[in-house]
């Protein structure tokens, strides 16, 4: 099985693993590297090139690499507590054309996940999109949301917050 799918196990047992069945993780997101290891009938070395090579940084070691969790991405409540920042003046959301109306209705909402999740590039945000559809990116008036209080974390150019009211969402021209 190629790196690419044994990450896509990790994703999936570092984030959504929601029974605890798999994994125990703690209130931070992390869990044991040796049953991650049992898991995905894989080895250290395997596994350090999965979190080295990622290029989203969607996972972390702890120091000693007896730990490991996503940074992002989560539908269990077991999330990594990442530095607040301060976003720049725009950031983006890829969507699908089909979610677009409701969006517009609603805001953009975590769904299954804890978080919103946005990109700080359009291209990310296209290929995001393109995996729920025809893509659709939104842009989003970040900067405006955190001087009216809305807190967001990063990590490597992923953005995550709480929900983005409709006031602050407009079409981007490259969608
Ligand atoms: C949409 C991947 C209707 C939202 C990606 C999205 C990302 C609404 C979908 C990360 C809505 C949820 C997360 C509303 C939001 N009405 N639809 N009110 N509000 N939506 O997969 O952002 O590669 O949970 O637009 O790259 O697509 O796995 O979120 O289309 O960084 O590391 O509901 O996951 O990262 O879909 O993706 P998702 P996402 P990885």
């Amino acid at each position: 099985m190629s790196d690419t799918q044994k990450s896509k196990q990790l994703a999936f047992i570092l984030r959504h693993n929601k029974d605890d069945s798999i994994i125990t993780l703690d209130a931070e997101g992390w869990g044991d590297v040796e049953i991650v290891l049992k898991a995905l009938h894989i080895d250290l070395e395997t596994l350090s090139r999965i979190v080295e090579n990622d290029t989203k940084t969607r996972y972390a070691f702890n120091t000693d690499k007896t730990k490991i969790r996503a940074n992002y991405g989560h539908s269990v409540d077991k999330t990594p507590a990442h530095h607040k920042s301060v976003p720049p003046d725009i950031l983006y959301h890829g969507t699908a054309e089909r979610f677009v109306d409701s969006i517009l209705k609603q805001g953009l909402l975590p769904q299954n996940r804890q978080f919103v999740h946005l990109s700080s590039d359009e291209e990310t945000a296209i290929s995001v999109g393109k995996r729920h559809g025809v893509p659709r990116v939104l842009r989003i008036r970040a900067k405006q949301m955190s001087l009216d209080g809305f807190e967001f974390q990063e990590i490597n150019g992923t953005w995550l917050v709480s929900s983005v009211p409709t006031q602050y969402i407009a079409f981007g021209n490259n969608s």
